[in-house]
């Protein structure tokens, strides 16, 4: 059931479940008083899917540019970014990490903008995780 303002956690039902014990309650004033069985209202959540970001390769921007981006906006290492460039280049397409829609989403869009700003074609995009 999708409800607006639910965000990541749409998928997300209520699961009614027995108290544990025999639902009877004794108490310094009485024996043997029985209670209605009580039920705890347990939410059941389910973790959000994850989006992978995707580097794509072109013939224009710079490597060193492409490694720079990668450091600034994915905060990896310089060696990290180093490979998933490279990949990029020799494969065509490199996944950098995996977030929350959201957060990938804006990481995507906002290292594709440093490329635009500066002149270059540089691309990344987001797809749902399998
Ligand atoms: N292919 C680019 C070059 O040779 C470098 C590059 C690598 C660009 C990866 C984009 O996603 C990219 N200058």
């Amino acid at each position: 059931m999708v409800e607006p303002g639910m965000g990541h956690f749409r998928r997300c039902s209520l699961t009614v479940a027995p108290c544990r014990g025999s639902g009877v309650a004794r108490t310094a004033m009485s024996d043997d008083v029985a209670t209605k069985p009580r039920a705890k209202v347990r939410p059941k959540t389910e973790r959000p899917r994850l989006h992978k970001v995707i580097l794509v390769n072109d013939d224009y921007t710079p490597r060193d540019f492409v490694v720079t981006v990668l450091k600034a906006v994915f905060r990896t290492t310089a060696d990290q970014a180093y490979r998933i460039m490279i990949t990029a280049h020799r494969k065509g397409v490199c996944v950098v990490a995996v977030y929350t829609r959201d957060i990938a989403d804006t990481k995507a869009t906002e290292a594709t903008d440093l490329g635009k700003r500066a002149g270059y074609p540089l691309m990344f995009t987001t797809e749902p995780e399998e």
